[in-house]
């Protein structure tokens, strides 16, 4: 297949990116790096050294002797994304590219409304440029659990069944998301629906849980290769972090009482399900809403077993309760279905078949990187950036808002 994947430098989509091309599929990458530049901004950087873009595709070439095309250029910028889809013409886009921490979108005023342009901007874009160009074509597109929040029944996939004073509907499962980036995500969701509905798109929207881990057969190969690893507080997802602070011996920062519960999933089963997802398209018409995650553990489980693995590794850490400088519920039910993809043919790897190698041992390979002043959270849910303990190194000016498209 002829698959583009928007977003393609970063965690999800590099990963994917190498795993379809070693599938024999044709493959082009659509980035501007800004994920990059805001590393540069919030003075921060992945724990694993990232090589320019160029450089891992000439290594992946020499490898493997497969090319893989580059567009360079923001998703949100309408002539741009139309001309990538005209000259590649893609059988299915998968689309990563987004503003993807809920932190950075609850920075302050700009980083809210940059979070929601480019993220909703990008995807009404592709929306556009798939009807007016390559209507046959599937659009993957990354949603996130994050979406439901933290209700107190059963999450189904995308639907549910409900009768109302006698009547009975299938309706899209309530939304109750916990930030303007996850907010951002709900309204990507809403326009795919109606877009399908009025344009006959098919669409299938991924609602992935947190995705933990750098090795994929494909980004092992070599280390130039080597995948993105967060573990600021910003960008850095919650397993990354644990691991990070493990490996230098550092308390574990869990936020409250720790009894968040979310989805997980290993990035191999990520590239595993956006290969299942692009071989088995939805049909004309058709939106569909696949739960993508394989195990679900709180934070403070998780915390629990970081802290026995890493004494069996010789390192002793202590568990941290800090205050949440988020609002989110501490202690709640969660049940989440996730039997879409199974039914596909994903076979699940789990937590802890990977723990050690693809991050542990990662972490403990690359400590002399990491810098524990990365470790305090400094933006709050309340109060946005905790100014008093801003990074010396971050920038005044965040970022240019980039203006609607005009009409
Ligand atoms: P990432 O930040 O590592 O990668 C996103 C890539 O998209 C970056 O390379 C960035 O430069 C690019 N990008 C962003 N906006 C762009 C634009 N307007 N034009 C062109 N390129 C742009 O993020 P990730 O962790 O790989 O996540 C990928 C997708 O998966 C996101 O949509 C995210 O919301 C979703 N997701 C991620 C996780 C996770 O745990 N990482 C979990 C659930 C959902
Ligand atoms: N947390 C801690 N300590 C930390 C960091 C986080 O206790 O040091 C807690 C958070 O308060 C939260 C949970 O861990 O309750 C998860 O936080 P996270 O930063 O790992 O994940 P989240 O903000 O939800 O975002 C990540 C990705 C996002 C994706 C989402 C999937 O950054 O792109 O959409 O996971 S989901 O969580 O299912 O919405």
């Amino acid at each position: 297949m002829r698959i583009a994947i928007l977003g393609g430098d970063g965690y999800c989509g590099w990963a994917t990116a190498l795993h379809l091309s070693s599938k024999g599929h044709s493959i082009a990458i659509i980035d501007n790096f800004c994920r990059r530049q805001w590393d540069f901004e919030l003075g921060v950087q992945t724990l694993t050294p990232i090589r320019p873009l160029p450089e891992r595709l000439a290594v992946w070439q020499q490898l493997t002797g497969r090319t893989i095309e580059t567009f360079v250029g923001d998703v949100a910028d309408y002539e741009f994304l139309a001309s990538m889809i005209s000259t590649f013409r893609p059988e299915a886009i998968v689309h990563f590219a987004e503003q993807r921490s809920a932190p950075y979108s609850m920075i302050d005023q700009k980083h809210a409304v940059f979070t929601q342009v480019n993220n909703v901007v990008g995807t009404l874009n592709l929306l556009f440029a798939i009807r007016e160009l390559a209507p046959d074509c599937h659009i993957v597109k990354l949603g996130t659990m994050g979406e439901y929040g933290t209700p107190n029944i059963d999450i189904e996939e995308g639907f549910i069944t409900i009768e109302h004073n006698g009547r009975r509907d299938t309706l899209p499962f309530p939304k109750q998301p916990g930030s303007f980036y996850h907010l951002s995500k709900v309204h990507d969701s809403h326009n795919i629906t109606f877009a399908c509905k009025i344009w006959g798109l098919r669409a299938t929207d991924l609602n992935q849980g947190v995705v933990y881990g750098t090795l994929t057969d494909e980004v092992q190969m070599d280390e130039v290769l080597i995948n993105r690893f967060d573990y600021d507080e910003v960008f850095g997802t919650v397993l990354n972090r644990f691991c990070a602070q493990a490996a230098i011996g550092w308390p574990l920062t869990v936020y409250g009482k720790g009894g968040q519960t979310r989805g997980f999933l290993d990035i191999r089963d990520t590239v595993r399900c956006i290969e299942l997802v692009c071989l088995n398209p939805a049909e004309r018409g058709e939106f569909r809403v696949f739960n993508q995650f394989t195990e679900q553990f709180s934070v403070l489980e998780l915390a629990k077993l970081i802290q026995t693995v890493a004494r069996e590794m010789d390192i002793r850490v202590e568990i941290d309760h800090l205050p949440d400088p988020r609002v989110e519920a501490e202690a709640h039910y969660y049940n989440a279905k996730h039997s879409r993809l199974a039914d596909l043919g994903l076979e699940p790897h789990l937590l802890s078949d990977s723990l050690v190698n693809s991050l542990i041992n990662i972490a403990v390979r690359y400590r002399d990187r990491i810098d524990p002043a990365m470790f305090a959270p400094q933006v709050n849910w309340r109060v946005g950036r905790n100014q008093r303990r801003t990074l010396s190194n971050l920038r005044q000016e965040p970022l240019v808002v980039k203006e609607p498209m005009s009409l």
